[in-house]
C-alpha cells in the first residue's frame, strides 16, 4: 500500500489535497473571479490556487502574487514585456521579484483579471502551473547554458523536457500534483555549480563517464537536499551516472516513488530525504531501477578540476566568437514594470532578444556583439542595474520578507540593501562577500550557502521585542560545497551593521576605508 492511501493519518493538507486537486480550479476560474477573493472557498483561496501559481497574500489581501515557471531561467523579451504589462496595470502595487530559483514572481495581481492574464501569458509561451505547494518548483539550470565556452553540457533542452513531463507541457499534470511536499530539481551544466546543486531534492552534476566508449558527458545524480525550519540537509550521491537521454526518466521515476511512498503524516518530515533516511540509499536506488525497468550505471568518479563559483555579473566573452553575455546586477532582485520594459528593449536592441535569470536574482543579456558593447554601457538603466556593483551589494541575495510574506519575522530586502550599501561605503574589501538574507527559518534566501547568512528572528532589546537575526557562516558554494552553520544568535537588526563590520574584518580581511 502506498502512503497516499493511509488516510487515517491524514493531516489537514493531505485531506484537502485528497478532496480536490488544485488543478481543478482551472475549470472554475471564471466562476471564482465573479465570486471574488473575499467570498470564495477559503481552502481554494489560501491553498489550491497555488497549484495555478496564484498565492493569496494575507499581508496584502486581494493583491495576489503570481509565481511563474521560467525553466533554466531563460526568458524572451516578449515574455518579459508581457509580464511588465501585467504588473504595470496595478500601478504602485505592481512589481516583480527575481527569485532564488531563477524565476519571476509578479505582484499586485487581482483575481478578477486572472483569466485574461493567463490568456496573455499563454500566448507568449509562459505558464505558472504547479509552481507552489506540493509541486515541483521552477527547474534550475546553468544560467549561461549555450553561451559559456567552458560549459560541459547545455542544460536548456533537458530542463525544458523535465518541466514538460512534470506539467504536461504547461497544461497541468495531475500525476504530479499530490506530492507529499514541495520538490526541487536542478541540472548543472558547468563546473562552477551555479545552481547550488546540493540543496535540491534531485541534482544532476555534469560528469564524464570513463569506461564507456568515448567517455561521454552525462550527470552524477544527487538526491534529498533540502532546507526547512526543522532540518537542513545537503543532497547525497545516488551512485548513478545518467546519460542525458535518461534524465527525464530518472526524474519521473524518483517523483513517482516519492509520490507513492514519501512520508505524509507529518509535514515537517515529508521531504524526500526523510524517505531516503527511512529506506537507506541502497533500497531507494533499487526502487528507482525497478521503476525504470533496467539497472543504472554507477556514478562517475568526481571531477577533480578546481573551479570557483562565478556570479556572471559584468561582460563575458561567449563561445560564439564576437558575442558577449552581459550580467546586470538587480539589487535584491526587485523589478518595477518600467525596468522590465527597459530590459526587454535592451535585450532586443543589443542582443538577440533573450534574457537569463540567475539564482543570485540577477539578469544576463546574452548575444551582445563586441561592436554594440560600448553603446549598451551608456544606457541609463545600467546606472541602476550596474555591471560593476560595489562588493557587498554585488553578492547580496534576499528573500521576500515581511513586505509580502506572512511567515516573515523581519523586513529583509530594503534592510539588506541599506546595510550593504552603508558597509560598502565604510569598508575596503578585496573581494565580494556573499550575504544572504532570509526572513524566517524556511530559508528561501538560502543563508546556509552564503559566506554570511542572516535569518530573521525576534529578539528582546531594552525590554522590547524587536526584529533581529541569527547569523550563519561557512557556507561554501562551487565544487566542494558545504552548508553554513549558525554561529551567532539573536542580534537585533539595529546592532547588525556593527556586528557585520567586525565579522568582515575578522574573517574576510575587510579594512576601514581611509577618507
Ligand atoms: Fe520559499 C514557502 C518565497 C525559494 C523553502 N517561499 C515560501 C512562501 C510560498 C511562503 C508563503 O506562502 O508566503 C514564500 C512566498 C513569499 C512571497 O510572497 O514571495 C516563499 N521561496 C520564496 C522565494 C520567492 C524567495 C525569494 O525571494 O527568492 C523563492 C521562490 C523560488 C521559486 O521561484 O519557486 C523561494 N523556498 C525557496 C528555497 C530556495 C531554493 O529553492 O533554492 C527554499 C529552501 C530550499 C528547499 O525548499 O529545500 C525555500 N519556502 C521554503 C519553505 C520550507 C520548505 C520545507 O520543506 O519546510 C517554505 C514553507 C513551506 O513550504 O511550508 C517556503
Ligand atoms: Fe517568507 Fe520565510 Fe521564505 Fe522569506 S524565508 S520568503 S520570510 S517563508
Amino acid at each position: 500500500m502506498t502512503n497516499t492511501a493511509t488516510s487515517a493519518k491524514m493531516n489537514k493538507f493531505e485531506r484537502f489535497k485528497a478532496e480536490k486537486d488544485g488543478l481543478e480550479l482551472i475549470q472554475e476560474l471564471e466562476q471564482i473571479t465573479q465570486i471574488g477573493w473575499e467570498a470564495m472557498d477559503e481552502t481554494d483561496r489560501n491553498h489550491r490556487l497555488k497549484w495555478l501559481g496564484l498565492f493569496f497574500r494575507p499581508v496584502t489581501p486581494g493583491k495576489f502574487m503570481l509565481r511563474m515557471r521560467t525553466p533554466n531561467g531563460v526568458i524572451t523579451s516578449g515574455q518579459m514585456r508581457t509580464m511588465a504589462e501585467v504588473v504595470q496595470q496595478y500601478g504602485d502595487d505592481g512589481s516583480a521579484d527575481i527569485t532564488t530559483r531563477q524565476n519571476l514572481q509578479l505582484r499586485g495581481i487581482r483575481l478578477e483579471d486572472i483569466v485574461d492574464i493567463f490568456k496573455r501569458l499563454d500566448k507568449v509561451g509562459l505558464t505558472s502551473v504547479q509552481s507552489g505547494m506540493d509541486n515541483v518548483r521552477n527547474i534550475t539550470g546553468s544560467p549561461v547554458a549555450g553561451l559559456e565556452a567552458s560549459e560541459l553540457i547545455d542544460t536548456r533542452g533537458l530542463v525544458r523536457k523535465v518541466q514538460d513531463m512534470i506539467t504536461n507541457g504547461g497544461k497541468g499534470n495531475p500525476s504530479f500534483t499530490n506530492l507529499p511536499r514541495k520538490f526541487n530539481i536542478a541540472i548543472g551544466g558547468c563546473r562552477d555549480n551555479s545552481i547550488h546543486a546540493e540543496i535540491n531534492d534531485i541534482a544532476f552534476i555534469p560528469a564524464f563517464k570513463e569506461g564507456i566508449e568515448g567517455a561521454p558527458i552525462g550527470f552524477n545524480v544527487l538526491v534529498g537536499g533540502f532546507f526547512s525550519a526543522k532540518r537542513c540537509a545537503a543532497a547525497v550521491p545516488l551512485n548513478v551516472w545518467a546519460d542525458p537521454r535518461d534524465v527525464v526518466a530518472i526524474c519521473e521515476a524518483i517523483l513517482v516513488i516519492y509520490r507513492d511512498y514519501g512520508l505524509r503524516a507529518n509535514r515537517q518530515k515529508s521531504r524526500l530525504m526523510w524517505l531516503i533516511d527511512e529506506w537507506g540509499i541502497e533500497k531507494f536506488r533499487a526502487e528507482v531501477e525497478q521503476y525504470m525497468g533496467h539497472s543504472l550505471v554507477a556514478a562517475a568518479p568526481r571531477d577533480e578540476i578546481e573551479w570557483e563559483k562565478r556570479d556572471h555579473i559584468g561582460i563575458h566573452a561567449q563561445k560564439q566568437p564576437g558575442l558577449n553575455y552581459v550580467g546586470l546586477h538587480i539589487p535584491v532582485g526587485r523589478l518595477q514594470a518600467d525596468h522590465m520594459f527597459e530590459l526587454s528593449r535592451l535585450a532586443e536592441v543589443y542582443g538577440s532578444g533573450e534574457m537569463r535569470l540567475t539564482v543570485e536574482q540577477n539578469v544576463i543579456i546574452p548575444d551582445v556583439p563586441d561592436s554594440r558593447l560600448e553603446a549598451l554601457l551608456t544606457e541609463p538603466l545600467l546606472d541602476q542595474f550596474s555591471i560593476d556593483p560595489t562588493p557587498l551589494t554585488r553578492a547580496l541575495v534576499s528573500c521576500t520578507g515581511s513586505q509580502f510574506c506572512n511567515f516573515a519575522l523581519v523586513e529583509t530586502k530594503q534592510r539588506a540593501l541599506a546595510i550593504a550599501q552603508e558597509l560598502d561605503q565604510e569598508l575596503e574589501l578585496a573581494k565580494p562577500i556573499r550575504i544572504h538574507w532570509t526572513g524566517c527559518p524556511n530559508s528561501c534566501g538560502q543563508p546556509q550557502v552564503a559566506d554570511i547568512g542572516l535569518m530573521g528572528t525576534k529578539v528582546r532589546k531594552d525590554g522590547k521585542i524587536t526584529e533581529g537575526v541569527d547569523i550563519y557562516m561557512g557556507g561554501k558554494v562551487g565544487k566542494d560545497a558545504v552548508l553554513g552553520e549558525r554561529t551567532m544568535k539573536g542580534i537585533a537588526c539595529d546592532d547588525l551593521k556593527d556586528v557585520l563590520k567586525d565579522l568582515m574584518k575578522q574573517h574576510f580581511n575587510a579594512q576601514d576605508k581611509v577618507v
